[in-house]
């Protein structure tokens, strides 16, 4: 990294922190590169996950994290899921919800498949994938023309309703149903259960935000519960996504990401910098630094010499994989920090093995923004060692020291670094279990509910946004008839990489293509068989399996199995404000092969 630094400068090295470690250790690993290496091109994988939702609901509210707390959203009376399907990816969640629809709660889902707890819905709305905008933009039309908006709360706590107003005259119920394929009738059953409802919650996870945008999706979403006063206030329960992976959004919280020190400081906000550097003792770089796909992007131009991959296996699932393969190729050096030889690690010029969370001391934020502790449980295999470890010996061996010799000096320090989490420490995680931000005094609670008094935004109000309804990126045409949806199976995670090698696999074997029947006879492909799937991108092998899940010139698979090829297909068009790849929505043909 030395070599690459002196040949290219600090920006020619770059970091992908792992949203499975630690806070702690992604504390270290955005304050070695903004501190040792002099960069911020440090990111992690929220960029290809909720990094819409981080964008979406700070514009619309103030601050990156969902809106209420799990057990809140537990006590409404209405649901209104959209594009998450927790039954296979939130088991947990998934069960307790269901168990709240079983005992009376009402039920909308927002999903193009027929799968989860859309089979238990009152009603369920199955979008075009790519249309959620002009969906929710149709739900808030007849909230509005219905009078089911809380207009005290509209006038004293809200900015934009004259330009959503002006907006959705565009967008009744008839328009939507074109553009979405949702009928008319079933979108406003769904908005008068919701505008009805005493205290409804919205939940909601990637359908919404894996698109060209997936930002609108987030404000457009959130539009619904500022219209109906469900958030900040006790007449609902927000707006909450489901992140994915365990720390996800710690990783973000604690500044893994190129434009945002721990805490959401922006760096390019002098204050936001003139605290880092008071801790650190060293000035920050000004300029943002690169997001994941920029950092492949400038690898392939020669421009990025070092690239440090922690716990992330960018080959595997990272979208249109061949151009990420030829990235690592050009790049000077990859180091991969694992727990196995993932796809990645076979292609780094290093590897450090890992321990894993079983294995490490720290803390990790959830998706209703608790800290929470972890202790080692069993020792680490062989020569494997904390990613916390790893990033202090790389330091040393660069002849810097990281300060922070514990994790729990670790989160004291960005603690002081950023005011949200100053009430934090591993003492009284250890004392009270778990603790949410914001916390800025060991003396409060933590905020479990956002926004009571007001919105944390520059003006205190929430924000109405009044986005239209734009394409998605990729199209169907008379090549690539079909529409090809990618996501979660509840057997696997993810790469599949801890999930393939155990008895998971005996759960399920296989990597499967869902197709309904008319497709099936279109295309003369047969339940069981081997089926190749092309898009303009790439090809991947998988096994047809023929059902009405989903709808016809809609096909899905998983991502589970990296050497079927699943992300060779998918595209390079991404979120335009936050670069999240457009997962949801590829152009593809079918053939049996
Ligand atoms: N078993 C298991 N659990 C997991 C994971 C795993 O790999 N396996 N991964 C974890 C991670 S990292 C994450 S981020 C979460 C993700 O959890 P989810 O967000 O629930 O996961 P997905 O299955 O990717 O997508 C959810 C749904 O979005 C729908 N969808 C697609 N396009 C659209 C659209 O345009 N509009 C709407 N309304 N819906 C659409 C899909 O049909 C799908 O059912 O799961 C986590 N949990
Ligand atoms: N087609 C398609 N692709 C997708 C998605 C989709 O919906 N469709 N979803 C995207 C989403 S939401 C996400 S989050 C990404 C997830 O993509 P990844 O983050 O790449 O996948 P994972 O399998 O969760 O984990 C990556 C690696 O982390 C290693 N690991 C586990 N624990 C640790 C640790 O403590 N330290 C270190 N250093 N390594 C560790 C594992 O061995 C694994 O190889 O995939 C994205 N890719
Ligand atoms: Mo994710």
């Amino acid at each position: 990294m030395r070599a690459a630094v002196a040949a290219g400068g600090p920006d020619a090295v770059a970091a992908i922190s792992s949203a499975r470690a630690t806070n702690e250790e992604n504390y270290l690993v955005q304050k070695f590169m903004r501190v040792v290496i002099g960069t911020n091109n440090v990111d992690n994988c929220s960029r290809l996950c909720h990094s819409p939702s981080a964008a979406g609901l700070t514009a619309s509210f103030g601050l990156s994290g969902g809106t209420d707390s799990f057990d809140d959203v537990e006590r409404s009376d209405c649901l209104l899921l959209v594009g998450a399907n927790p039954l296979e990816a939130h088991p947990v969640v998934g069960a307790r919800l269901l168990r709240r629809v079983l005992r009376g709660a009402g039920l909308v889902v927002a999903d193009p498949r027929a799968v989860g707890l859309a089979v238990h819905a009152d009603v369920h709305l199955r979008p075009r994938p790519g249309t959620n905008v002009a969906l929710c933009h149709g739900l808030a039309h007849v909230l509005l023309a219905e009078c089911l908006t809380d207009e005290e709360f509209l006038r004293e706590r809200v900015t934009g309703l004259p330009e959503l107003t002006e907006l959705l005259a565009d967008y009744p119920p008839d328009r939507v149903a074109d553009i979405t394929g949702v009928p008319a009738t079933d979108l406003i059953a769904a908005a008068r259960l919701y505008g009805r409802a005493r205290r409804p919650a919205i939940v909601y996870g990637l359908g919404v935000t894996e698109h060209l945008h997936g930002t609108d999706g987030v404000r457009s979403l959130a539009n619904l519960a500022i219209l109906r006063g469900a958030v900040g206030t006790d007449r609902g329960h927000g707006v909450n996504p489901l992140r994915g992976q365990n720390n996800v959004q710690g990783a973000s919280d604690m500044g893994a990401l190129p434009d945002l020190l721990p805490g959401y400081g922006k760096v390019i906000d002098p204050a936001a910098r003139a605290r880092a550097e008071a801790v650190w003792g060293v000035p920050v770089p000004e300029r943002p630094g690169l997001r994941i796909p920029d950092m492949f992007a400038a690898a392939r131009a020669g421009e990025l010499r070092a690239l440090w991959v922690i716990g992330e296996d960018v080959c595997a699932t990272d979208p249109d994989a061949n151009r990420v393969a030829a990235a690592l190729e050009a790049c000077p050096l990859v180091v991969c920090s694992e727990l196995f030889l993932s796809e990645t690690a076979r292609r780094a010029d290093v590897v450090l093995p890992v321990a894993s969370w079983l294995e490490k001391d720290g803390t990790f934020v959830n998706f209703d923004r608790r800290f929470q502790r972890v202790r080692p449980a069993v020792l680490p295999p062989g020569e494997a060692r904390s990613d916390f470890d790893v990033v202090h010996a790389v330091a040393a061996a660069m002849g810097a020291g990281l300060g922070c010799p514990t994790p729990a000096d670790t989160l004291a320090e960005c603690g002081r670094v950023a005011p949200v989490f100053a009430g934090l420490s591993h003492d009284r995680l250890d004392r009270e279990g778990a603790v949410p931000w914001p916390c800025r005094d060991p003396a409060q609670p933590g905020e479990a509910k956002l926004y009571r008094d007001r919105f944390a935004t520059a003006d205190g109000r929430a924000h109405l946004a009044a986005a239209p309804c734009l394409p998605p990126g990729e199209h169907p045409d008379d090549d690539y008839p079909l529409i090809l949806v990618t996501g979660r199976r509840w057997a696997h995670y993810n790469s599949g990489s801890m999930t393939r090698r155990g008895a998971n696999l005996a759960l399920d074997p296989v990597d499967f293509l869902d197709l309904h029947p008319d497709d099936a006879h279109r295309y003369a492909v047969r339940d069981g068989e081997p089926v190749t799937v092309q898009s303009r991108h790439g090809r991947a092998r998988l096994i047809a399996r023929v059902g009405e899940q989903t709808a016809p010139g809609q096909v899905f698979c998983s991502f589970h199995f990296p050497a079927s090829g699943v992300n060779r297909l998918t595209s390079g068009h991404a979120d335009t404000v936050t670069s999240c790849p457009e997962y949801k929505v590829t152009a593809v043909r079918v053939a049996a092969s």
